[in-house]
């Protein structure tokens, strides 16, 4: 089995993915980076790359065919060498009542918090058999065990990551593959400039008034999950900031 590990984090150049590929580099894990954004995964490879080996790809994870061709383009070598898949990349548009909120935002969020990360593990998960070891660590949320108000969809989204990591679990069991779910709560990224489309005022008032989990938080998490001796899989992960005991109970200060 190999022990060494190498990673392939999609939406690596931001937030949770560059917080993990930075904590991974540490450790001494080998990256493939993924993201929309060429010249910010340069960036990050960049920095990471003295201590790493580390490869970029850019596609969307929405894009099947653009998916399947990054990742077997791969050198061969990575493809031998691969046994992580970080699958980080995903997003909420809009927070709107169900009956306002836009088709458009319904179709950006299932596009890529659920077919993109099947795009992606279905491209990933052929190496990881063949390597005969691996792990997945999916991203998902404390929506993905609540749902909110104005946050059906993305809630629904969310709900499916956690049945997809569950149904990865036990058809990928045989193949010795771990798969850990990953659920947090309040994380202060540009996740929620994202969901409010630029509006820097909506997203500030998320976080205001307690101190929100931050994007190494979680990355620390996740290399706990991927550093557990062999036999140990660590099924699933929920943590929340100090101040927050649900999706949306919130202890806030005013001063
Ligand atoms: C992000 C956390 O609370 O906005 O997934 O759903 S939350």
């Amino acid at each position: 089995m190999n022990t060494h590990k190498t990673a392939l984090i999609t939406g690596a150049t931001s937030g949770i993915g560059r917080a993990t590929a930075k904590i991974f580099a540490e450790h001494g894990i080998d990256l493939i980076l993924c993201g929309r954004r060429t010249e910010k995964l340069e960036e990050v490879k960049k920095e990471l790359e003295k201590s790493v080996k580390v490869i970029t790809l850019s596609f969307d994870v929405s894009n099947r065919e653009a998916v399947f061709s990054a990742i077997n383009s791969l050198p061969e070598e990575w493809k031998r060498a691969l046994n992580l898949l970080i699958n980080n990349a995903g997003n909420a548009h809009g927070l709107d009542p169900f009956q306002d909120a836009s088709l458009d935002d319904f179709d950006a969020m299932i596009d890529s918090n659920v077919r993109g990360l099947l795009n992606v593990s279905k491209a990933v998960v052929p190496f990881l058999i063949e390597n005969t070891s691996g792990h997945i660590v999916n991203i998902s949320s404390i929506a993905g065990k609540e749902t909110y108000a104005k946050g059906s969809v993305y809630c629904a989204t969310k709900h499916a990551v956690e049945a997809i990591s569950k149904g990865m679990r036990i058809d990928l069991l045989p193949h010795g593959i771990k798969v850990t779910g990953i659920a947090p709560g309040a994380v202060e990224t540009e996740f929620s400039m994202v969901r409010f489309k630029g509006d820097q005022q909506r997203a500030n008032a998320v976080y205001q008034g307690f101190k929100p989990l931050v994007a190494e938080d979680i990355a620390d998490a996740v290399y706990y999950a991927v550093s557990r001796p062999d036999h140990v899989q660590i099924a699933d992960i929920t943590l929340f900031p100090k101040a927050q005991a649900s999706g949306t109970l919130f202890e806030r200060k005013t001063d």
